[in-house]
């Protein structure tokens, strides 16, 4: 799936907004006649999600109507047009004029509709049902019903299956766009290395087969003109750069591929990708870059800021984005969804490592509801590596985070998803995040493992000796079971910044530090230990619990308004260490 581009032959048009929306809690827009256009919205702005702009509504979850209105710059009859979301939480019904045009399930994903001759060139109306509510069967689930014999089960409020806010609304932009008819409707680009050349494949997919050249030329730095073929449109080919500068977190470089089409000597379609020339194999205990082992250092994070909630704010994602760099972090995992298709890019452009997650969080394996929720992850995996298979940032698809996989059915359900992962990309290694521990059902297959951990806070709290023995021993288990590399893709302590102790205490600055520093310790003595990831970036939102201050998790060593703690600068100086 290509993200939409202008240029002399491509338009694109961004709705974002202030955008109407008037909320539904009895479900009555329907068979009122919302669909054709409704009186009384309030202005919202898009992308945002409504829970941070209307007080009042922060807990609602439920139905709400978005509408806007537009008008089609120009007429451009053998142009096809497509409307695009790029992440609607959770389910979208969209019309247009009135016309029913799909839905779409799970955010964080993009989706598009086929507009071509739907649209009106004396204005249109755009109308979205949103309907953000949680549900056992929905992924990520929620209201998921307890044993009510347990008395100390943790509730939340909003009652997710996880732990961020169940922000709702229109997050991502919504585009139209416009493309030729017979134009390059995807392109698929892996890339090898053969001694110091590097191998670019490229495959052409066309919307239409009519007769066409396909030209592509690949521009580098220093040699402008890499490469340049001409092919049958529709077909594949491998271009080969001598002497390649090859993409790495320390020279994330990147090449220009541009794919024109023509017909008789007339350029109908272009599409210009960034391409970096890298290759990523798990070798034994190690995992390798461009055939160099790699220690992967970085964080968890959350699309999350006060006032858009977690709708799409480009400032943020390059604050944080510096941030990361600041402290010296190479690479992160998308916790627990897809980030925007712009985080994406910049992850390109800086040199991110990047573990690349579907929106499968919290998954459990009761039925009833296992196949629909079995159904949606194949969505999601599927929707997620058409989004992002051109990223050379992007070196392994994680396939869930913890889920509840002591249950025996676990492990049919995530070798049908990682068949389906390796079906789609032969490529990059995949993965699944657990907190099971030896018994995670699915480190039989995975290529590497991914183990969040907490001793010393949620067990042995208070405790970082036995927290750092318990580690060591557990970390050893796992490779001695499954001797495969592993990433410590979560440890942290929650911290109110400006809590201070002399000895480190739960809660202080000074606890975060040190806990931190003494894990790190501990996987840099395991040689199978492949990578650190810091739980959490940034404090961020959740629901309402006793765990939750505030209806924060505070493990962030940034605050929300990305102040530094102790933490930060710690790890700043720990991983700015030339050793690993
Ligand atoms: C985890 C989850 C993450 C939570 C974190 C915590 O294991 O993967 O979503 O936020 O623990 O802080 O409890």
């Amino acid at each position: 799936m290509l993200y939409p581009q202008s240029n002399r032959f491509r338009q694109c048009f961004d709705l974002s907004g202030f955008w109407e929306i008037r909320f539904d809690p009895e479900n009555a827009g329907e068979a009122q006649g919302w669909s054709a256009g409704f009186r009384d919205g309030r202005p919202i702005a898009v992308p945002a999600s409504w829970n941070e702009q209307f007080a009042e509504l922060r807990d609602y979850l439920g139905a709400a109507w978005y509408q806007t209105r537009f008008e089609l710059p120009a007429r451009i009859e053998s142009h096809k047009h497509f409307l695009r979301f790029g992440s609607v939480n959770y389910l979208a019904d969209v019309w247009l004029n009135g016309v029913w045009l799909g839905r779409h399930e799970g955010g964080h994903l993009p989706f598009e509709f086929d507009v071509t001759g739907k649209l009106r060139f004396d204005g249109n109306l755009l109308v979205v049902r949103v309907d953000g509510s949680l549900a056992p069967d929905r992924v990520p689930p929620g209201n998921v019903p307890r044993d009510p014999l347990d008395r100390f089960v943790e509730f939340n409020y909003p009652d997710g299956s996880f732990d961020f806010f169940p922000y709702c609304g229109i997050h991502r932009p919504v585009l139209l766009y416009s493309t030729h008819r017979a134009g390059i409707s995807d392109l698929t680009v892996t890339t090898d290395i053969e001694g110091d050349a590097g191998l670019v494949q490229v495959q052409v997919a066309r919307a239409e087969t009519s007769s066409a050249r396909a030209r592509l030329t690949l521009q580098g730095r220093g040699d402008p003109l890499a490469a340049e073929v001409e092919i049958e449109a529709g077909a594949e080919v491998v271009l080969r750069i001598p002497h390649a500068d090859l993409w790495s977190p320390g020279s994330p470089h990147l090449y220009q591929l541009t794919v024109e089409l023509e017909n008789e000597g007339q350029v109908f379609d272009r599409y210009t990708l960034p391409v970096g020339i890298r290759t990523v194999k798990v070798d034994g205990d190690r995992l390798l870059l461009n055939d160099q082992p790699i220690y992967l250092k970085g964080f968890g994070r959350h699309e999350d800021f006060p006032v858009v909630g977690r709708g799409f704010l480009p400032a943020l994602i390059v604050k944080d984005s510096a941030l990361m760099q600041w402290v010296g972090a190479n690479s992160f995992r998308t916790t627990h969804y897809p980030y925007s298709e712009q985080m994406m890019d910049l992850a390109d452009r800086l040199g991110f490592l990047v573990i690349d997650e579907t929106p499968a969080v919290g998954l459990f394996f009761d039925e009833p509801g296992l196949d629909r929720r079995l159904q949606l992850c194949r969505q999601y995996t599927q929707e997620l590596i058409a989004r992002d298979k051109n990223h050379p940032s992007v070196i392994a698809w994680s396939l869930a985070n913890e889920p509840h996989s002591w249950r025996p059915a676990a492990k049919p359900f995530f070798q049908d998803l990682y068949d389906l992962a390796r079906s789609l990309d032969t490529a990059r290694p995949i993965t699944v995040v657990t907190h099971v521990g030896v018994e995670e059902e699915a480190f039989e297959f995975v290529d590497f493992m991914c183990l969040n951990r907490y001793y010393g806070w949620y067990t042995d709290p208070g405790d970082l000796d036995l927290g750092c023995q318990k580690l060591s021993a557990e970390l050893d288990a796992l490779y001695a079971k499954y001797h495969k590399p592993l990433i410590l893709t979560e440890f942290g302590a929650d911290t109110i910044p400006g809590c201070h102790a002399e000895q480190p205490e739960m809660f202080s600055e000074e606890y975060q530090a040190e806990m931190l520093t003494r894990y790190i310790e501990v996987l840099r003595t395991k040689p199978f230990v492949v990578g650190e990831h810091v739980w959490n970036l940034c404090d961020f939102k959740t629901g309402q619990s006793t765990r939750r201050v505030g209806g924060f998790n505070l493990k962030g060593i940034f605050t929300r308004d990305r102040k530094p703690k102790l933490a930060a600068h710690k790890l700043r100086e720990l991983w700015h260490r030339p050793e690993k």
